[in-house]
């Protein structure tokens, strides 16, 4: 599959799904590791969290499925932890996670290393837009990627940086400005439409690598859609 690599100088990656399958292998299990250490009676399984990964952020996330059972109004509803309990949870699911990807729960997707190398070899530069917590980048980065990676990101953007996650523009705003880049000089890779739509809001190309849970999604605004990695052949 053609990419044509030349207009843009900056490929700006997001992180979860796109650089690898974090969501089912790290942040999944990590939540719900998380349930049993605070003794919560939640479980989600692939087809729950698929639904509730439309909210992105692991507290939003947390805060939306709380309001969802409230909204039920059954049984499960007679007991809800606070605002406080969930900072908690979430707290603890990131240091599951970060403990997950020292065990190599987690592979870089097919091709990705390949892709950054070639790129950083052509003169590009690439840089991390997400949405998730900087610790999570953090460990994906030092256990998983850096050591195949020849190259450093020219800018790293998190969930911390922003007010407003995706599918808000802020945190590919706040790339451009940080880089000092006009958005025509930018593509953006992302999985999820929530990623797509907040590169496109922003100005910025999008190139669309499907992923576990958005395999399905409507990606029609997308400059290219692959499957993974290695079905690219780019050119500069
Ligand atoms: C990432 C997310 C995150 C992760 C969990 O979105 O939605 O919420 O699922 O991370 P994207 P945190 O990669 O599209 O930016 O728990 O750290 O929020
Ligand atoms: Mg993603």
């Amino acid at each position: 599959m053609q990419i044509d690599l030349s207009p843009y100088e900056y490929i700006l990656f997001d992180v979860d799904g796109t650089m690898a399958e974090t969501e089912g292998l790290g942040h999944l299990p990590a939540f719900n590791a998380a349930f049993k250490q605070f003794s919560i009676p939640w479980h989600w399984d692939s087809q729950t969290y698929k639904e509730l990964l439309k909210t992105t952020g692991g507290f939003e996330r947390l805060k939306d499925y709380r309001h969802s059972i409230e909204q039920a109004g059954n049984n499960d509803a007679s007991w809800l932890p606070d605002d406080k309990l969930l900072k908690q949870v979430h707290l603890a699911k990131n240091q599951i996670y970060a403990q997950l990807m020292q065990e190599g729960a987690v592979v870089a997707r097919t091709g990705l290393v390949w892709f950054i190398n070639e790129l950083s070899a052509h003169g590009k530069r690439w840089g991390v837009v997400t949405t998730t917590s900087h610790s999570n980048w953090d460990s994906l980065w030092k256990q998983v990627l850096e050591s195949q990676i020849s190259t450093e990101p020219a800018v790293v953007i998190c969930g911390e940086d922003v007010q407003l996650k995706k599918p808000d523009p802020q945190a590919y705003l706040l790339a451009i400005k940080k880089l000092g880049a006009d958005q025509t000089t930018c593509i953006a890779v992302e999985d999820s439409g929530n990623g797509l739509l907040a590169a496109w809001n922003a100005g910025i190309d999008v190139l669309v690598v499907r992923s576990q849970f958005f395999s399905d999604g409507d990606f029609s605004l997308a400059k290219v859609i692959a499957d993974d990695f290695s079905q690219l052949n780019p050119s500069y």
